[in-house]
């Protein structure tokens, strides 16, 4: 090779080199831009939730993001004054005060969670200012509360004259026993996946029905009532708090997903985690629900009586989930 031809190759090289990353990233935008045009929307929720479903299954296809769809989507049940799991008209602690508790989970694996919140109503809403406008993950109590009103949320009563009735009827008794809880209502955990085929979380509770005061389950801690990797897919969780922080549930779902298990498999297998440490038929509920980058669900619970909502193809259905006992 003469001289000339060498110079004209490592010209052609050296081009390739200075060129080629243009290339790749001009590539790279015009694939994400073909997947932001044509991924196909979805929404899951646990439990029966039409309305919070669709609307946010409604955001997707007009092109919110995954974030702000979930928000938008649970913030119905939050203020839903019949479901009494969630938000305002959620059941009260044993000493008649209702403390929420919620989170969030990006796409970018960014989260923010609140604990214990008094008088605010969307608390998912709220986790997400503290994802977005704070160093922090989680703030707790009084210093959320005060966060949310220099937000400007308004405070608000949030025991209804209903749940004030039943909890009165319960402190005749006073029992501490978690229900099972086997009601289309329930705490509400919402994945959705936008058009650039993001996927993000919300979770949303009131807790367990006349929990102790300052008591907090698994629905705002991030791994146990939600995980969301963008990569593979996302988790959440309703029922008894304290099994599925014991399990860390919806990370352990996830990280099956990783290692090669569908949706329905990994939500099956955090259910048996559960259930292999009792001994016999626990009194207890706990359900998962799960879904992949793909957009494949699986769901699964300890007791029958769990059932979720998805919204795909523009159509909102309500599925009933198997369970371990029937
Ligand atoms: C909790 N997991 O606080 C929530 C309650 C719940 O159905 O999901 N209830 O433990």
């Amino acid at each position: 090779m003469n001289r000339r031809k060498f110079l004209d190759k490592s010209y052609l090289g050296l081009s390739t080199i200075l060129v080629a990353p243009e290339v790749v990233t001009n590539l790279g935008k015009k694939k994400n831009f073909l997947t932001q045009k044509n991924h196909h929307v979805f929404a899951i929720s646990t439990w029966n939730v039409p309305e919070a479903n669709q609307i946010a299954g409604k955001a997707l296809e007009d092109g919110l993001s995954a974030i702000d769809a979930v928000v938008k989507g649970v913030a119905y049940e939050e203020s839903n004054l019949l479901n009494n799991s969630v938000g305002k008209g959620g059941a009260p602690d044993r000493n008649g005060i209702v403390s929420l508790d919620a989170c969030v989970m990006n796409h970018n694996g960014d989260c923010g969670a609140v604990l214990a919140v008094e008088n605010i109503t969307h608390v998912a809403a709220l986790a997400k200012e503290v994802m977005e406008k704070t160093p922090h993950v989680i703030l707790a109590g009084k210093g959320a509360r005060q966060f949310a009103i220099k937000q400007g949320y308004r405070p608000e009563n949030l025991l209804t004259e209903q749940s004030k009735k039943a909890w009165k009827k319960w402190l005749k008794n006073g029992n501490y026993e978690p229900e099972i809880n086997v009601e289309n209502h329930d705490t509400i955990g919402m994945i959705c996946c936008d058009k650039s085929g993001n996927l993000s979380g919300a979770c949303t509770t009131s807790g367990l029905a006349y929990k102790m005061s300052g008591r907090v389950g698994d629905s705002p801690i991030i791994g146990s009532g939600l995980y969301i990797d963008n990569n593979i897919g996302g988790a959440v969780a309703t029922g008894l708090g304290e099994e599925v922080i014991k399990t860390v549930g919806s990370f352990l779902i996830v990280e099956l997903m990783r290692n090669g298990l569908s949706p329905q498999k990994a939500c099956e297998e955090a259910v048996n985690r559960i259930i292999e440490k009792q001994k016999g038929k626990p009194n207890f509920q706990v359900a998962y629900l799960a879904t992949n980058k793909t957009g494949e669900v699986g769901a699964f619970s300890v007791q029958s009586g769990f059932s979720y909502s998805l919204y795909k193809s523009k159509t909102n259905k309500n599925l009933v989930s198997n369970s371990i006992y029937k």
